[in-house]
């Protein structure tokens, strides 16, 4: 099937969202071009009359095209530009792609919901802990312990190699601390980490993992 030129792709994103950098490092590894327009969350950009014309939803990340084309949800964006582009982060192993996913709907249902919902509380609303759902950290510390087994015997979520399940769970683990999360319990979570830093290109969030693998 040929593949759709993907061009004037326009993000919408806040920085300091994970789910929305998810979107912005696909579009660069896959050197998609595209325009990124900054939305400041904590000012409501999201739900302005303007925005909620273009997703109803009212949330960020959103992907539009200039044929008027939308697409929220990160994994969604992540998915599509991958497949689009054929960049190499998608296994072409039919069980592999499934395992990976696997992990996109446990992100999505299980870690994001505890860690990032956890950091934003904690590090954005600076709300002090006693003021935040216990059940956010445990739940945390569950989605870190599940990440911790699997890292314990290998490097990468899915087979021997970089996927859309690694950046999908970076984009909060490497904010953990934020929430109040302690990598350092995670050590393998830690290496895996700065890992996929590496391999996306990016600075290291967590003081600490500027050291790398050890
Ligand atoms: N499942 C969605 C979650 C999107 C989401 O929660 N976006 C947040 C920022 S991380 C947002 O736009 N919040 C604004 C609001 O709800 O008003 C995804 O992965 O894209």
């Amino acid at each position: 099937m040929p593949k759709r030129e993907i061009s004037q792709l326009t993000l919408y994103g806040d920085s300091i969202s994970g789910n929305c950098l998810k979107a912005l490092w696909v579009a660069k590894y896959t050197n998609t071009s595209y325009d990124w327009v900054e939305m400041d969350l904590l000012k409501g950009d999201t739900q302005t009359e303007e925005f909620l014309a273009i997703n109803p939803v009212g949330q960020v990340p959103l992907a539009r095209w200039p044929d008027g084309r939308v697409l929220p949800q990160s994994n969604a964006i992540m998915l599509y530009l991958a497949e689009q582009t054929g960049a190499d982060l998608i296994p072409d192993d039919a069980f592999q792609r499934a395992q990976m996913q696997s992990w996109l709907f446990w992100e999505q249902y299980t870690h994001e919901p505890a860690i990032a919902v956890r950091r934003f509380k904690k590090h954005y609303l600076k709300l002090a802990d006693e003021d935040i759902d216990p059940e956010l950290m445990a739940k945390g510390r569950r989605a870190l312990g599940t990440m911790e087994m699997l890292l314990n015997y290998s490097d990468y979520l899915v087979g021997d190699k970089l996927s859309l399940a690694d950046i999908a769970c970076v984009a909060y683990t490497r904010w953990a601390h934020e929430g109040g999360f302690d990598i350092n319990e995670f050590p393998a979570v830690r290496r895996w980490v700065a890992r996929i830093e590496t391999d996306l290109g990016l600075e290291h969030a967590h003081p600490e993992l500027s050291h790398g693998d050890d």
